[in-house]
C-alpha cells in the first residue's frame, strides 16, 4: 500500500532523555530502545477501512506519531511499520449493504484515512502494508506452524494456533483465563465452537465461505485469521524483536497477545516486543466511540465543517494517552484558544527564549508521553511571551519548530 507524505522533524538542537513508556507486558514503564541502539522499530495496528476515520483512531495514531517524532528528534533510524487489515468480515458486511464490491470500499477508506492523517500531520509510517498483501506470507507462515506442530486443522478446514504451544501465553496482557474467555468472545474469537482444543484457541487459516474472497495457499485456498497477518507484516518489516508493538487497549487481547504467540512460535525469541504500548479508549457521551455503537465523530467531518485539523490534533493530545477519556465540543473549544495563543506567541518577534521549552517538552514526552505537561510548558511560554515578550528574536523560530516538529502542532499560520 502506498503511505503517505508529511513534512519532515526540523533538526533541533540537542537531545532529549531515552523515551520510557508504559508496558503493559511489564505493568510499568520501559526504555522503548535498547541503550545504544540507532535503529528503533515499532509496529502499529491500523485500521479496518470499512468506515470513516473517527477521533478513537485518530487519538491512537497521533499517540504513535509522537512516538515517532520523538525517536527521530532523537536521531534515530525509525523503522515504523503499519498495517490496514483490508480483507475482513466487517468489510463484507458493509460492502454487500451498500451495495458495493469490499475492494472498492476498502480502497476508499484507506484513501480517506491518508487525507485525514496528513491533516492531522501524522507522520507517514516507513511501510503501510494491507493485509491482502501479507496473504503469501501468512500462507507460508500457517504451513511453518502446522509443521511445528504448534497448530492443528479443525473438522471445517480452518486451521487452529494452539495457545499450549506458547510457553509465555498470556505474559503480554496479564489477564486471567477468565477475561480471556470474556474477550475472545467479545472481539472476534470463537471460545464456544467445538472440535477445538482449546476455547482460546485462534483461527489462523479460514478455510473457503460461500461469498467470501479466498487465495491459494500452501495450507489450501482460503483467507488469513486477524491476529497471524499482523505477526506475518510485523516479521517481514522489521525482525523478530521489535521495540514497541502499538493499538488501542481494546487490542490488548486477544490480538496482540496472539500476535505476539504467533509471532515467538515462528521465531523461537521471546518478547516480541520490548513494550507494549496500549493506548485508552475516545468516548463521547460518557460510552466508547464504536461502530457498533454508532457514536462516532469522524475526522474527515469536522474537516469538512471547517474545524482546524491542528486544533484537533491539540485537543487529543491534552489528556494523557493511557486515559479513557472523552470527546466533547468544549474540549474542541479549549484547543482552538490554545492554537490562537501558541500561534500569537511564534508570531511576536520578541518572545521569551524557547530553549526552556524545548527541554521541558522533551522531558515530560520522554516520560511516558505526558502531554499535559509538555502542553503546560508551551502554554507557560506563550503566556509570557504574550503578556512581556522578551529580547530575542530567533525564540520565535525555535519555539515553532519544537511545537510543529516534536508536538506536531502547526503554528505557522
Ligand atoms: N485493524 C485492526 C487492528 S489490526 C483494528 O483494530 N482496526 S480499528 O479500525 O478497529 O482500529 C484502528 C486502531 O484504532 C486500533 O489501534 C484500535 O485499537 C484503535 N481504536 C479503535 N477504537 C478506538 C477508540 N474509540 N479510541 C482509541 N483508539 C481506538
Ligand atoms: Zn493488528
Amino acid at each position: 500500500m502506498e503511505s503517505w507524505t508529511a513534512p519532515s522533524v526540523p533538526a533541533l538542537p540537542g537531545h532529549g532523555p531515552a523515551l520510557r513508556l508504559h508496558d503493559t507486558a511489564s505493568a510499568g514503564l520501559r526504555e522503548t530502545v535498547r541503550p545504544g541502539a540507532e535503529r528503533a522499530t515499532m509496529y502499529v495496528c491500523g485500521i479496518t477501512p470499512y468506515d470513516a476515520t473517527h477521533l478513537g483512531h485518530a487519538a491512537t495514531m497521533v499517540t504513535f506519531d509522537l512516538v515517532h517524532r520523538y525517536w527521530l528528534d532523537q536521531g534515530l533510524d525509525v523503522h515504523y511499520v503499519q498495517n490496514v487489515t483490508d480483507v475482513d468480515e466487517p468489510l463484507f458486511e458493509r460492502a454487500e449493504r451498500d451495495g458495493t464490491d469490499w475492494q472498492v470500499l476498502g480502497l476508499r477508506e484507506t484513501a480517506l484515512y491518508r487525507e485525514d492523517m496528513v491533516a492531522l500531520r501524522v507522520l507517514p509510517p516507513r511501510h503501510y502494508v494491507g493485509a491482502v498483501e501479507s496473504i503469501p506470507s501468512v500462507g507460508k507462515a500457517v504451513a511453518e506452524l502446522l509443521d511445528k506442530g504448534a497448530a492443528y486443522r479443525h473438522e471445517s478446514g480452518d486451521v487452529y494456533y494452539a495457545v499450549e504451544a506458547d510457553p509465555n501465553f498470556g505474559s503480554a496482557s496479564r489477564y486471567d483465563r477468565e477475561t480471556m474467555l470474556r474477550y475472545a468472545r467479545e472481539r472476534g474469537g470463537d471460545p464456544d465452537r467445538e472440535g477445538k482444543r482449546d476455547p482460546l484457541d485462534p483461527i489462523l487459516w479460514n478455510a473457503p465461505r460461500d461469498g467470501e474472497p479466498a487465495w491459494e495457499s500452501p495450507v489450501g485456498p482460503g483467507r488469513p485469521g486477524w491476529h497471524i497477518e499482523c505477526a506475518c507484516i510485523a516479521l517481514d518489516h522489521l525482525g523478530a524483536a521489535i521495540d514497541v508493538q502499538g493499538g488501542g487497549n481494546d487490542l490488548i487481547y486477544p490480538h496482540h497477545e496472539l500476535s505476539a504467540a504467533h509471532a515467538e512460535s515462528l521465531t523461537g525469541e521471546h518478547p516480541f516486543a520490548r513494550a507494549y504500548v496500549h493506548t485508552g479508549m475516545i468516548g463521547l457521551d460518557g460510552e466508547k466511540m464504536s461502530k457498533s455503537l454508532g457514536n462516532l465523530v469522524f475526522v474527515s467531518k469536522l474537516r469538512a465543517e471547517g474545524v482546524d485539523p491542528a486544533a484537533v490534533r491539540l485537543a487529543l493530545l491534552a489528556q494523557h494517552y493511557r486515559a479513557d477519556r472523552q470527546w466533547s465540543a468544549a474540549a474542541l473549544a479549549e484547543a482552538e484558544l490554545r492554537l490562537g495563543r501558541w500561534r500569537a506567541a511564534v508570531e511576536r518577534e520578541l518572545a521569551v527564549p524557547a530553549g526552556a521549552v524545548l527541554t521541558a517538552v522533551r522531558e515530560r514526552l520522554a516520560d511516558d508521553l505526558d502531554t499535559p505537561g509538555a502542553l503546560a510548558a508551551v502554554d507557560a511560554w506563550a503566556n509570557e511571551t504574550l503578556a512581556h515578550g522578551g529580547e530575542d528574536p530567533s525564540a520565535p523560530t525555535l519555539a515553532r519548530d519544537t511545537i510543529g516538529g516534536i508536538l506536531g502542532i502547526d503554528c505557522t499560520r
